[in-house]
This record gives C-alpha cells, sequence and structure tokens, in this order.
C-alpha cells in the first residue's frame, strides 16, 4: 500500500521555525480550503469515511494523532506527531483519526471546498464505490 508522508523544509534560526506549504510545490495540488480541529475528547474517533474526489494533506502542527488509511484491501497506522510532516490522503482511502494526545491541532489542506456530497460514510458503500 502506497503511504506518501511528506517530511516538509523548516526554516530555522535562532528564533524558531517556520514551514512554508504552496501549492504545487511541496503540496501536490491547488489548495482551496484549510481546516483545522483541537480539543479532541479523549477516546474519540473522527474521520471514518472516504471522499470521492477529495485530495487532502494532515498535519498534526501541535500534539500527536495516528491515522488510519484503508484502501479496501490493505490497512496501515501513520502517527503524525512533528509539526513538519504531512499525510498524503487520495480521495480513495478510508480514513480515521485516533489517539488524539490532549493539545492536538490537527490542520488539512484541500483540494477543494466543502461538498458533504463528496463524502462515503458508510464502509461498505466505500468498498462498492471503488470496485473492491
Ligand atoms: C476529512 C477529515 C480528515 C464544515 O462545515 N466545513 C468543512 O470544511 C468541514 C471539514 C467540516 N464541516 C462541518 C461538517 C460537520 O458538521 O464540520 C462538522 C464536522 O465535520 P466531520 O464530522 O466531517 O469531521 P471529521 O473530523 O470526521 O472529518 C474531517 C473532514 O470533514 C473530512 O473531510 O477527511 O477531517
Amino acid at each position: 500500500m502506497q503511504v506518501t508522508k511528506y517530511v516538509f523544509q523548516p526554516h530555522g534560526d535562532e528564533r524558531g521555525q517556520l514551514v512554508a506549504l504552496e501549492e504545487y510545490k511541496e503540496v501536490p495540488f491547488k489548495i482551496k480550503r484549510v481546516y483545522y480541529m483541537y480539543d479532541m475528547s479523549p477516546g474519540i474517533v473522527r474521520g471514518r469515511h472516504a471522499h470521492k474526489n477529495l485530495q487532502q494533506i494532515l498535519i498534526c502542527i501541535h500534539g500527536s494523532c495516528k491515522i488510519l488509511l484503508d484502501n479496501g484491501n490493505e490497512k496501515e497506522v501513520v502517527l503524525l506527531e512533528k509539526p513538519y510532516e504531512g499525510l498524503y490522503v487520495t480521495n480513495s482511502m478510508w480514513h480515521e483519526m485516533y489517539d488524539f494526545s490532549k493539545d492536538t491541532v490537527l490542520m488539512v489542506l484541500a483540494s477543494d471546498i466543502y461538498d458533504e456530497n463528496d463524502y462515503i460514510r458508510n464502509y461498505s458503500e466505500f468498498l462498492k464505490f471503488y470496485g473492491k
């Protein structure tokens, strides 16, 4: 299973670190939306869906969390714990985010605006949609 975890280049000096992300450069798509989540309750799971078209990069800019990726044939768990790492989640990946540390801020760069019709929230439908 192909999992792409980007390691972005921080611009560091004695003042601290800065990471810059540009569309079609560090990020392989046009960025049409940025959203982030925080204050996750202990033990909760978010996601549990796939997308029909959306591409995304998940960046844990503070704290840590795990992402389960499932392409319908194989599953893999990825730990995000560095603010300079980005996990590429393509449309065909069922994904679940869990094991959030208390202070996690998970930021997502997305290739399109929010559209509930792009979500596949039922696992059997996901398998069917992608011909698994
Ligand atoms: C995804 C994972 C990684 C909006 O109104 N606009 C938005 O852009 C988003 C992302 C969400 N919402 C509303 C829809 C729901 O009422 O915010 C609420 C929570 O969304 P959801 O339950 O889908 O959140 P997650 O954390 O399960 O999933 C989110 C993204 O929705 C999803 O696309 O891939 O993060």
